[in-house]
């Protein structure tokens, strides 16, 4: 348990449990709140999360008198609690630049957007950690659009993998028509980054907002356009699908709701699991059995080259204006869905699992009253999510962590699901409970505890095996 003002603090505490599951107890790890935050920051407006870094956007912070500058914290996993250990601002500091409205983190590589630069044209930062876990972060380069204009909003739904950075510009004008909207590819090479596409929808909407929203798996990208007018009905929204094949990213498939509604605004968020097969996209205008705004958050799976809608999952406790679906994350067989208006603007998370195909709701987690917009933001890896408030407490705003989200016994990388890959990692759990820890860091060691006594140890090898084999599992 971390804590950074004692107001805040209130334990370690079990959240919610699954029934015949002792791994799956979803308990609060951490409360984020740095002591230097101040009115208006609204840390959690964007969350990023990758192994052991946590990035929370704060971007309509005033500091020195700049208006809405904005900044981003980095809390970092550090002798096994969370720490808040450097504040990143931008290079160039300028009112309403919002720098932290958008971000993403990928091993020692951060993004921040700074969307509102330059009268709304935009920019993204890139930085750089030297040295270990720990080490200090430092500005490395600032993109910005070639003949950019303002209302560009570069800057907007960004994603990052190994080489790979995705910005969005959903005010972009394209050849398929004006202002559909663009997400632009970028590619590492050696300590740059070089634009090397421009993606837009074949056939787009004037003003579809594509790009709001992005997440990539190995060779291929979803992007979110949540005014599409899909077969006319005018801002039902969609996601697109690219993949990189024969040197190039094309649109391997648009994404739309089977039931598609006015305002739906799918596509909203996107998520995508780690293969690249399963896409959650967030619908949160969508009305659910006549509670208007309730929202939705509609699943894809991508079966012998085709993409096929297989849920559409909505709160069983759905109220009108809730916006379900506002932001969405995906590990393996779990989904998370944000609601920031659920009861009355408090917020809460849903947590769906798939269960032999079918996606079904597990539980829902809200925090204690008062704090506001709850769940706006999240982001979710292995057996940790992270939750982003930022209008709690005076808009400063606050992340709160919570452990326990994995629940498939024997998935020692806690990809979410137990194959072969999870079988040196679970020997390393075995032989080296610390190296594994390190390894792993938001993966549950306990998912190793096969025959259910509480401890990762050599009892567990057969019923590991047992149930790896098809057998009897726990
Ligand atoms: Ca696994
Ligand atoms: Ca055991």
């Amino acid at each position: 348990m971390t804590c950074f003002k004692a107001r805040s603090c209130f334990g370690l505490m079990m959240i919610g449990s699954v029934v015949g599951s002792l791994q799956a107890q979803i308990m609060q790890e951490a409360l984020l709140i740095p002591n230097n935050l101040v009115q208006s920051d609204t840390l959690g407006y964007h969350v990023a999360f990758d192994g052991p870094i946590i990035l929370g956007g704060a971007p309509f912070g005033t500091h020195g008198g700049v208006v809405q500058a904005g900044r981003a914290f980095i809390f970092e996993f550090l002798g096994g609690v969370w720490q808040h250990t450097q504040v990143l601002r931008p290079s160039r500091i300028q009112q309403q630049a919002f720098f932290g409205i958008e971000a993403a983190v990928h091993g020692n590589t951060i993004v921040v957007s700074g969307l509102g630069e330059d009268n709304r044209a935009g920019a993204v930062y890139l930085y750089e950690r030297s040295g270990a876990i720990g080490g200090p972060w430092a500005e490395t380069e600032r993109k910005v659009l070639v003949s950019r204009r303002s209302i560009d909003l570069f800057g907007g739904g960004l994603s990052l993998s190994d080489d790979i950075l995705v910005v969005g510009s959903v005010g972009r004008a394209t050849p398929s028509g004006s202002e559909t909207g663009a997400s632009f590819i970028y590619e590492r090479s050696g300590s740059t980054w070089n634009e090397i596409a421009m993606l837009y929808p074949a056939v787009g909407t004037p003003f579809g907002n594509f790009g709001f929203d992005s997440a990539i798996a190995g060779n291929k990208i979803m992007i979110g356009a949540l005014a599409d007018d899909n077969r006319g009905v005018f801002r039902a929204g969609a996601a697109y699908v690219f993949e990189l094949t024969g040197g190039g990213w094309t649109e391997n498939a648009k994404l739309i709701a089977s039931d598609p509604i006015d305002f739906a605004e799918l596509g909203m968020s996107v998520a995508t699991d780690r293969a690249g097969t399963t896409v959650v996209a967030g619908a949160p205008g969508a009305p659910v059995e006549g509670a208007g705004e309730a929202g939705a958050a509609y699943v894809f799976e991508r079966n012998n080259g085709t993409w096929e809608q297989v849920a559409k999952l909505s709160a069983p406790d759905a109220t009108p204006g809730a916006s379900f679906g506002q932001a969405v994350a995906i590990e393996g067989n779990l989904i998370i869905v944000g609601a920031f208006l659920d009861g009355g603007g408090v917020g809460a998370y849903y947590v769906y699992r798939r269960n032999a195909g079918e996606w079904v709701f597990d539980t829902k987690i809200a925090p204690p009253p008062a704090r506001l917009t709850y769940a706006w933001a999240l982001a979710l890896q292995g057996d940790r999510a992270v939750i982003g408030a930022p209008f709690h407490s005076l808009n400063e705003g606050a992340l709160y962590v919570y452990t326990g989200l994995a629940a498939t016994p024997g998935d020692m990388n806690c990809d979410g699901a137990f194959n072969g890959g999870d079988i040196d990692p679970f020997f390393l759990a075995l032989g080296a409970p610390a190296v594994y820890a390190a390894q792993f860091p938001n993966c549950n060691i306990l998912l190793g505890d096969m025959n259910g006594d509480g401890s990762v140890n050599g009892g567990d090898i057969d019923p590991f095996f047992a149930c790896l084999g098809g057998g009897a599992c726990p």
